[in-house]
C-alpha cells in the first residue's frame, strides 16, 4: 500500500479545553478557540504492510513504547475500522515541539497522525471528519487540522464535536512568545488534570459558564483584529482553567513562581503601553501574546526578571498538509 506524510502545526488555545463530557469520545465540556501556530509542527509518515504482525511506531527515530504506543495503536483501529482493514501500520513520526513541555506536542502529533494514517488506509476524508478523527486521538488536535484561529465546538456527540475555521490568514501583527519556564516533563498529564479538576473542584461550572460567554466575544474581537481583547480574554480564560486546577481536591497546579513572575511582568507592560497578555496551558511555560513589532523590548524585560530565560517566538500558521510518499 502506498505510504503517506501529512504536517501538522500546533495550536495554542485561546479559550481553553479543559474537561471532556464524554472521555470515550473526547466531546469537551465547552468549546475551545485557538491559534494555529507556524513554528512548531510534527512530520508524520504512515504505510499499512501486510508483512507486519503488529504496529511498529517509532518517534523522532526511536520506538515508541508503553502508554504511548497505546495511544497510537488505539487510534489506528479507529482508522482500520473506517477503512474497513486490519493490516497493521508502520508509523514514523517527527515533532519540531518541545515535547510534554506545556506547548501541546499531541494536537499537531494527532493531527498529522489522521491525516497521513486515513490517506495511507485508503480514506479519502474531508477536513471536517479529519477533525472529527483527530479528536479521537487527542481533543487539542481536532483544531491543528486548520490554520489560523480555529474554533472547536463542543457539540454533543462524534459527528458534531468538530473544529472550523474562524480566519484562515492571519495577515496582522500578532505572536505568541513561548517563554520556556522549565522544559521537563510535566508531572500530571492533561488527560488527568482536567478530569480532576471537572470532578472536584466547586468552581469547574463557573469555568464552563465563564468559558462559553466569552466564546461569542472572543469570536466577535477575532472578526475585528481587535488585539486587546483577544488578549485580556485569552488571559483571563487561562487563569480561571488554572484556578479549577487549584481549587481541586486535592488542589494541583502546572504553574511555579517563574510562571507567575512572567504572568506580573505582562500586567507591568501593560501598565506601560505594550499590549501583552498572558497564557498558560498544562505545564509552566507562559505564552505571550504580543505583537512581533514588541518583541525586543519584551525580551529585554523578560531578561531583567528572569536572566536565564530562553523565549521561542511563533507566529500564526497554516492548516495540516498530506502529500504521498
Ligand atoms: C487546550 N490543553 O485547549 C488545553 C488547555 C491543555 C490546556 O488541550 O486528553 O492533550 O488528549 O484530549 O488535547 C491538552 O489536552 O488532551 C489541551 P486529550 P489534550 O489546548
Amino acid at each position: 500500500m502506498q505510504a503517506y506524510t501529512a504536517r501538522a502545526h500546533t495550536n495554542i488555545a485561546l479559550l481553553k479545553y479543559w474537561g471532556k463530557a464524554n472521555e470515550q469520545l473526547i466531546i469537551p465540556t465547552t468549546s475551545s478557540i485557538s491559534l494555529t501556530l507556524d513554528e512548531f509542527y510534527t512530520d508524520t509518515t504512515v504505510v499499512f504492510d501486510q508483512h507486519l504482525n503488529e504496529d511498529a511506531v517509532f518517534l523522532n527515530d526511536a520506538p515508541l513504547t508503553g502508554k504511548g504506543y497505546k495511544k497510537i495503536t488505539d487510534f489506528l483501529d479507529i482508522v482500520r475500522q473506517l477503512a474497513g482493514i486490519s493490516t497493521k501500520a508502520h508509523v514514523q513520526s517527527t515533532n519540531h515541539v518541545p515535547t510534554a513541555a506545556g506547548l501541546a506536542s499531541s494536537a499537531s502529533a494527532f493531527s498529522a497522525l489522521a491525516g497521513a494514517a486515513s490517506k495511507a488506509a485508503g480514506l479519502d476524508l474531508s477536513l471536517a471528519d479529519l477533525s472529527r478523527l483527530a479528536r479521537r486521538g487527542s481533543g487539542s488536535a481536532s483544531r491543528s487540522i486548520y490554520g489560523g484561529f480555529v474554533e472547536w465546538e463542543r457539540g454533543t456527540d462524534d459527528t458534531t464535536s468538530v473544529a472550523h475555521p474562524l480566519q484562515e490568514v492571519v495577515d496582522w501583527d500578532i505572536q505568541l512568545l513561548t517563554v520556556i519556564i522549565n522544559d521537563q516533563p510535566k508531572k500530571v498529564d492533561s488527560r488527568g488534570g482536567m478530569q480532576h479538576a471537572l470532578q472536584t473542584s466547586p468552581f469547574y461550572q463557573n469555568w464552563v459558564d465563564a468559558t462559553n460567554a466569552a466564546t461569542v466575544d472572543m469570536k466577535t474581537a477575532i472578526e475585528n483584529h481587535d488585539f486587546q481583547k483577544i488578549g485580556s480574554l485569552a488571559e483571563q480564560n487561562a487563569l480561571q482553567m488554572h484556578a479549577t486546577n487549584m481549587t481541586a481536591t486535592p488542589p494541583f497546579t502546572y504553574l511555579t513562581d517563574n510562571s507567575w513572575a512572567v504572568i506580573q511582568l505582562a500586567a507591568q507592560l501593560r501598565s506601560k503601553g505594550i499590549e501583552v497578555y498572558a497564557t498558560m496551558d498544562a505545564g509552566p511555560n507562559v505564552k505571550l501574546i504580543s505583537h512581533i513589532s514588541d518583541y525586543h523590548e519584551i525580551v529585554l524585560a523578560l531578561q531583567s526578571v528572569l536572566p536565564d530565560v530562553e523565549t521561542v517566538a511563533a507566529t500564526p500558521g497554516p492548516g495540516l498538509v498530506v502529500v504521498a510518499g
